[in-house]
């Protein structure tokens, strides 16, 4: 297993549309490990395949929102292949949303509160689920992640525009220092 970099805005590469995965296999499983050891590390709380620079069509969540008793985090890790979202409710949810591509960058997403999906799973098995709360903000994101999108992209230009020159202003920070 291997923790490797994660590609930042601007770099085109997050803008390509990621393909669908035909075959479930141990080099997928092996790019999933990889996935979820990049996430962890990073942290983070989801990571499509595209953000390590592979455009397929497989994202990684862990919400990670129970503790144990010695206060570390539980792991439920879920694997995402070819997924496909339907059924939009009309509710909606407001999430404080950042990004591992757009790294300390905060603002504020709506999206629908609930959502129907259909994926595979690491081991090629089927799942069609209704997903609500904090997972169907998290999949929605990641899902945006397979078509080229960015939560900024959900922003006004405004808005849009001065997380794009934080961004830069951080990059020149750090090269500086
Ligand atoms: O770690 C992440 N946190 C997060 C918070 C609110 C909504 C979405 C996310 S996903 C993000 C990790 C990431 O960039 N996934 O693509
Ligand atoms: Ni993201």
């Amino acid at each position: 297993m291997t923790i490797r970099p994660i590609i930042e805005a601007p770099d085109p590469r997050l803008r390509v549309k990621s393909t669908p995965v035909e075959t479930v296999d141990d080099d997928l499983r092996a790019l999933i490990a990889d996935m979820f050891e990049t996430m962890y590390e990073a942290p983070g709380i989801g990571l499509a395949a595209i953000q390590i620079g592979v455009p397929k069509r497989v994202l990684v969540i862990d919400l990670q929102e129970e503790e144990d008793a010695d206060g570390q985090p539980i792991r439920k890790p879920l694997v995402f292949i070819n997924p496909e979202l339907t059924d939009p409710s009309e509710d909606l949810n407001i999430y404080n949303e950042g990004c591992l591509s757009v790294p300390d960058q905060y603002a504020e997403v709506e999206r629908p509160a609930a959502i129907h999906a259909r994926w595979l799973d690491e081991k090629g098995v089927q799942h069609d689920e209704a997903i609500t709360g904090l997972l169907a903000t998290c999949l929605q994101h990641e899902m945006d992640h397979l078509e080229g999108i960015l939560f900024i992209d959900h922003l006004s230009r405004l808005k849009r525009e001065m997380v794009l020159k934080k961004l830069e202003k951080a990059k020149r920070q750090k090269k500086a220092a």
